[in-house]
Order: structure tokens, then sequence, then C-alpha cells
């Protein structure tokens, strides 16, 4: 079902003019009594409040940072402080007119857009609602420390319970807002709409991204402001995320209920610099970055710069960009002109900037100019504008005195971070509506077709032949429409998802299915594709994304490593992260399409990764995958989406679910264990027969489908009857996860041991072509060579390869 989109020779080859459309600079001309007009004295000069109260925060920082000293109260802060000092007024006004349906996510440098984005949440919220924010949030344990200290209203007292959280978690506090867990540059508290901030610089692109992606396709109230920094312009991640969020099939391909572009501002903070170097004129060739909206779609991003020194301007500017979105006509590009006194950070001694470029903007300091503005206008006098600050130091004397206390403000006991890497739930729905498909599951071409196929890989004795086997692809594909059909938010994307059917025609049958909304091609963009399914996953929806092949995780490192495996347990618990993302291992396609990286997943905290061999485990763990609420790494092998079901009676057609943990015993043994991840099984297996035959000797061979978590009982207990392993796999042999089991396994089981485990990998090479693959990844032969050699000598026994401890020897000598 291809779509109707025509690409039309005569009129692409037409000669023609590009028009492009103009892009606004500084175009703000309203005035203050014009704006008292709109939003009265009384929110104009809460502006400038909430810009003191910025101030104040940061300055407070610093001082810690720089003397360790704040209004009397000595502390040591060993953690990061990127300052945002002289940006008050592109926060404050950026958030004004906010709600908490609008969700905001930073950066590093966010302190200031958390508290401008909570106050203005306090401002608008009644104070039932507030009230039970603050006493539901972690049980209370924030509240209990402001409230026996700040009476007054409940506004002052949600003031003072922002104040204190922020603070609590740059100082790594269990009563922080992520329990000292996320710390100063991940801070977050959703029921504000404050969503994470990203150390990674750019992070926050395309995390947003899905955040506005889950928006639109599950018909949210609110947009999403993307706050990152103009030097991320420099980062692929973001350019991803710009493309992403301008994907025309919003527009020409999405049905009426879900058309239009994402809900989005990319609000560039553009303060003209990275750490040291200069964006404009040194780092970057856009001159102005609002120019970048230009490349990205027809509507140039409706990209605008935005004088973000006047807090009126910024307001301004997002009461009209949000118009736009509302019409369906996102993304919308800022460039938000601003400047940092304070440093990067503050050992920053400012050595890439003149003092004389510091002191011109410091001559416009917004807190002063806005004030003098609102004085000019009469409805703030000196007076009232020193009041603001006396009661707003005192504040923060108060708040900054209960941070730094360790007995009311303690931290976590280390042993509990633990318990927040995952949040290992079951969940059949992540909202409770009706999903929306196209046709009756029963009436699916696809369905149709696997009904007739045999369930397993025999019948009566004999092989059932390709066409007929139920395969290993199938058995994904069952999972997955099921829980289509089970959970509304579930969507699923990637390069070819569509009416390819996926890579590896997993997908095929789905296009039917579906509408554009749920299931859609995606831009080539891994990063892209892992990262908006963090931010989709981290808004309450569930995300199935997919990248064709292991070796393109390279592309999405951060979104793997970082993004997707952190956010739970830097939350401490608030996120759940149900995103499970599909890689397959090739062969045939050389070095850059064959390798296996369970190993780089297996070594990140907060990563569940699963790789399972038969179709009956693929239904199994995919069924559990998709049930949870953990982000899973499901790997799949190239060799093996045509196979049936070789260990099962059959695959049954009804609902279950395989845990993570325990690996599947696939053949019972006495003489050796043989442990293999991945569709190294089937070789081992036939190494497993040779033995037999040849040897008498009999092998229990495991299946180790999954990598973590990881039951190492059954291993041990296999140990323990046979004394001897051997681990094999298709990864590169040097560092891979066989290397981890070895070596745990010596540890448990070092007693019962009759010879050290031996690994048994791939060669330390790029993957050869495809007629020399043998050379490459194990092979049978090689694992009884690896036996003799270093287990067990086979009597009469002629190895084909050198398996010898002096070839390891000699191997690692020369790195390869
Ligand atoms: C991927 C990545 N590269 C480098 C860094 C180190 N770093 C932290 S902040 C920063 C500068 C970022 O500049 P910009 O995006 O303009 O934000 P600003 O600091 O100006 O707010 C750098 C290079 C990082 N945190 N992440
Ligand atoms: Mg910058």
């Amino acid at each position: 079902m291809p779509k109707s989109l025509l690409v039309n020779p005569s009129e692409e080859r037409k000669s023609r003019q590009l028009m492009i459309p103009d892009v606004p600079l500084n175009a703000y001309t309203g005035t203050v009594e014009q704006e008292v007009k709109r939003y009265g004295a009384d929110a104009l000069v809460g502006i400038l409040s909430d810009m003191i109260t910025l101030r104040e925060f940061e300055e407070m920082l610093q001082s810690i940072k720089t003397q360790g000293i704040y209004q009397g109260i000595e502390y040591d802060h060993k953690g990061p402080a990127h300052l945002s000092i002289g940006q008050e007024s592109a926060a404050v006004g950026q958030s004004f007119l906010l709600s908490i349906d609008d969700h905001i996510y930073g950066s590093h440098r966010s302190h200031g857009e958390i508290l401008a984005k909570g106050l203005s949440a306090i401002s608008k919220l009644e104070d039932e609602v507030l009230e039970r924010i603050l006493r539901e949030f972690m049980g209370g344990a924030t509240l209990r420390v402001v409230e026996p200290v700040f009476q007054g209203s409940m506004k002052d007292l949600a003031i003072a319970f922002l104040l204190y959280g922020a603070l609590a978690e740059i100082f790594g506090r269990d009563t922080g807002f992520n329990r000292g867990l996320g710390g100063s540059m991940h801070a977050f508290f959703t029921p504000f709409g404050i969503y994470p901030n990203n150390a990674i610089v750019g992070g926050s692109g395309d995390i947003a991204a899905g955040a506005a992606l889950f928006k639109r396709i599950n018909r949210k109230m609110g947009i999403v402001v993307a706050n990152i920094g103009d030097a991320s312009m420099g980062c692929g991640p973001v350019w991803e995320a710009l493309n992403f969020a301008s994907m025309g099939q919003f527009n020409r391909l999405w049905d009426e209920a879900h058309r239009g572009g994402l809900p989005i501002i990319f609000n560039f903070m553009n303060n003209f610099y990275g750490m040291g170097g200069q964006t404009s004129g040194e780092t970057m060739g856009y001159d102005v970055l609002a120019r970048i909206g230009l490349g990205v779609n027809a509507e140039a991003m409706h990209a605008e710069r935005v004088d973000g020194y006047n807090p009126l301007a910024v307001v301004d500017a997002m009461r009209r960009k949000r118009e736009v979105i509302e019409q369906g006509r996102g993304p919308v590009l800022i460039d938000l002109l601003t400047y940092r006194y304070s440093g990067h950070s503050p050992s920053d001694a400012s050595s890439y900037r003149d003092k004389e470029e510091m002191d011109r903007w410091q001559e416009i300091d917004p807190l002063r100019t806005y004030a003098e503005a609102l004085m000019r206008a009469g409805i703030l006098t000196q007076g009232g504008v020193d009041r603001l600050r006396e009661e707003i130091r005192a504040r923060m004397q108060t708040v900054c005195r209960l941070a730094v206390d360790e007995k009311v403000s303690p931290r976590i006991e280390a042993e509990r971070i633990g318990e927040f890497m995952f949040s290992n739930q079951s969940v059949e729905k992540m909202e409770d509506r009706e999903p929306e498909t196209l046709l009756p599951q029963e009436e699916n071409p696809r369905v149709k077709a696997i009904a007739k196929k045999v369930r397993s890989a025999f019948e009566n004795g004999k092989p059932v032949s390709k066409n007929r086997v139920f395969q290993y692809r199938d058995a994904i594909f069952e999972a997955i429409l099921h829980r289509f059909y089970m959970d509304p938010t579930l969507v699923a994307y990637g390069e070819e998802n569509r009416e390819w059917g996926g890579a590896f025609a997993v997908y095929r049958g789905l296009t039917e299915a579906l509408p554009y909304h749920r299931l859609f091609n995606s831009p080539i963009s891994e990063g892209a594709i892992v990262g908006t399914a963090v931010g989709y996953a981290l808004e309450g929806g569930r995300a199935l994304v997919e990248l064709m092949y292991c070796d393109f995780m390279g592309r999405a490192g951060d979104e793997i490593f970082n993004q997707l495996s952190k956010w739970q347990s830097m939350s401490a618990g608030v996120l759940r992260m149900p995103v499970v993302l599909r890689v397959s291992v090739g062969a045939k396609y050389g070095a850059q399409h064959s390798q296996d990286w369970t190993a780089l997943c297996h070594h990140i905290p907060g990563l569940k990764v699963v790789f399972p061999v038969t179709p009956y485990d693929a239904k199994g763990l995919m069924n559990t995958a998709l049930s949870g609420t953990d982000p899973v790494i499901f790997f799949e092998s190239q060799r093996l989406y045509d196979m049936g079901e070789m260990f099962e009676p059959d695959v049954p057609e009804g609902y279950y679910e395989i845990p993570f943990g325990p690996p599947a015993r696939r053949r019972e043994g006495k003489d050796i264990t043989l442990i293999t991840v991945g569709a190294t099984l089937y070789r081992a297996l036939e190494a497993a027969d040779i033995l037999e035959k040849e040897y008498a000797l009999s092998a229990e061979v495991f299946d180790c489908r999954t990598i973590n978590p990881l039951d190492y009982e059954p291993l041990i207990q296999s140990i323990r009857k046979t004394g001897r392993v051997v681990i094999a796999s298709d990864a590169c042999e040097r560092g891979s996860f066989p290397h981890s089991l070895a070596s745990n396994l010596t540890q448990f089981a070092f007693d019962y041991l009759d010879a050290p485990p031996v690994v048994v990998g791939s060669r330390n090479w790029i993957t050869p072509c495809a007629e020399m693959e043998e050379s490459f990844f194990p092979q049978a032969s090689w694992i009884l060579d690896a036996i003799h050699e270093r287990v067990l000598p086979l009597p009469g026994y002629r190895p084909m390869t050198n398996q010898t401890l002096g070839e390891l020897a000699r191997r690692s000598r020369a790195g390869v």
C-alpha cells in the first residue's frame, strides 16, 4: 500500500526561484503601558520579582561555589553549578504565559528556567491544587522541610518549596526534587510542567521533540519548549530533532484529527558562547542563529530572533508563537538573545571574552532596565524594588540554611539508588482508551497468512518448509500486533517501518492495521529515533523504535547510553521509560553491518537487554518487553528471521510472557556446559552433537536469552555438575559479554571448575565479506577446538583453528 504523494518529474525539474520567508529580528515594539493593559500592573511587577529571585538564587550559588559562604551560611558544594546570571529576563519572559500543561525541557544551565516555570505555575494554580501537589510529591518529604519554617499564604509556601526543592536537588539531598539523584544539571519537577534538564549539550532537542510527538499523537493539551544553548546548534541530534519535528507527513499524511506540525518551540538561549567558543563568528557560520530555520521547512520554522533582554518582548513572542502552534503550524524556532555575566562555571575566568563586552551587556542589565521601565510607567517605586529584593534575600537565606543542613536535608541511603534503576512494572496499557486501529485483527492479511502456518519447525518429524513455517519474524509481529490493540499510546517508527514492513519484514501487515500516527517512517536520524522515543515515554506513552542494524547504535549512542538508560533513575522513580528498541545483528554485509554490541548495552546501567533466538522466546520476550515500563534493548539476529521453533512443541497462538532473568536450557548434559548468546546457539548445538557422537560427551547447552537482568543460578548449577564451561557468541571476542559471564562464573563456581571458562567469539577484526565469514564468526569446529585445547583433550581430535592460550596471548599482544 504505497503512499499517495506523487514525485512528479515535470514539477521537480521546473526552473524556478525558491521564495524564502522573512525572518524577523527583534521585531517587538511594545511598551510597558501597552502590556499593563493586557496583563495588569501586578503581573508586570511579578516578572521583576521573579527575575530578582532567579538572580538571587544564582548569586547564592556563585557565592557558595567561589567563597564557600552565603549570607553567613558556610557550605562546600562539590558538584557543578552552571549559572545563568544575566539570562533571567529570557527565562521569566518565556514562562510568563506557560501553563502546567506546557512542558519545558532544558540544559545544564537551567536553574533559572526551572524557577521561572515554577514561579509562573505557582502564580496560576489554585491554592487547593498547589497544596495537593506539595503534599503528594515524594510523600510530602520536601514539604515537611519547608512547612514548619514558612508561614504565610499557600503561594508563599509553594515558592519556598520550589526554591528549596531545587536547591536541595542541586546539593544532592534526599529531599530534593529528584532525591538528589539528578543534581544541578538534571533537576526537574513535573507537576509544574518542568521536565528533564540535560547535561549532554543539545540532549533535550530530540527528547523534547518526542514529548511534542506524544502531545500530538495522544491529543494532549499544551506545548513543549526545548531550551537549548546556541552552541548546541553544532550537535547532530539537534539538527535531527529540528528535521524530525518538521516532517511533511504531519500535514500531508496524518489523519485530520492528528494533523499538524509538532507543538514545539526550539528555544535557543543564545548567549553567544559555548564554553569558550563564540558561536556567531567563530564556531558557526549562521551569522544569525534564526537563519537556521530557513533550511528546515518552507515556513522557515517561523523562526525569529527575540530580544531576551526585554522580558516583555519574550512574553510577546511566546504568545504569538503559541498561536502559530495552535493553528497546527509548528514547529517554531526562537533565537532568544541573552548573555551570561557569570562564567560557564564558577571556575571559569572568562579568558575568551573582553571586559568591554561584558561591561556593555551589564550596562543594559535587564534587572535594572526593566525595573526602570516599570518605575517610568509609574507602577513601581525604587522603594518597592528594594523591598522585593529584601524579601527575596531573606527567603533565600532560610532556604539555603535548610538545604545545607544534613539533619533536615539528608542524603539518600546509597543502597537505595539500586531501587530506582528500573521501575519493574507490568502495565497492560499506558492509558485507558480505545486504541486507534484500521481493521479488526482477524481481518489483517498477515494474521490470515500466519493462521495457515505450522507453529513448529517440524511436522511429523520432518522439517517444515520456510514458506509454511511460523517464523521468528512472525513471532515478533504477533507480540507487537497484540500490544497495538491493547495500548492506545503504543507507537512504532523507524526508517522503513510502514509500507516496507521494516527492513526484515517483521512489520509486514502493520501498515494495514494502523493509522499513520501510530506507525510511521522516520527520517534517517538514529539519534532522533531513540531520543524522541525517550521523550515520548517520559511523557507517559509507550514507544517501539527500531534501528535496522545494531551497528547504527553508534549514531544514537548518547540517546541510548545517556538518555534512555538514565532518566528513570535520575528522576528517582518519578519517570518511567517504556521503550523497546529493536536492533538486529547482521551478517553478509561486512564490517559496518554485522556487529553484536550486547556488551555495550550490558555495560550501561539502566538498560534491560534481551536476545531471543527462537520464535517462542521472541514472542514471549517481546510480550514482556512491551508490557514493561523499562527500556529494553531487543536484539535480533538476521540469521534467524526465517526460522521456525525447534525447542517448544509449538509457539502458542495466545498471549504469554517470558520473564527476564533465567537463561533457557536447550539441552541436558553432564560433561560440559556450553553457554551461548544469540544465534551462535545453533552452532553450539552442532558442536554438542559431535561431542556426543564422536566423543561420548554430553553437553548441557544454555541460551543466554536475557543478558540483563540475568539469573546465574541455572548456569552455576550446571557447572557444578559438569565442571567445564565454554561461552560463545558472534560478538568480537575482546571485551564481549561472554567475558563478563566467564568472569562471574569463575567467581560463582570456582571450586567446581576443572578448567577456567573459555570464551569463543568472533575474531577481533572487521567482519570480512560474506564468502569469508566462516573465518570470522565462531563455527562449531571452533568450539570443539577450544574444548580440546583448553578444557578437555578430545582423543584423536585434530583442531582446525588455533584456540590455544599461546595464540590468545599472541593476538592480545598484537591487539587483534
Ligand atoms: C555533548 C557534550 N559536549 C560537550 C559538553 C561540555 N559542555 C558543557 S556546556 C558546554 C557549552 C554549551 O554551550 P551552549 O549550548 O551555548 O549552552 P550555554 O552553556 O551557553 O548555556 C559544553 C561544551 C557537554 N556537556 N556535552
Ligand atoms: Mg551558549
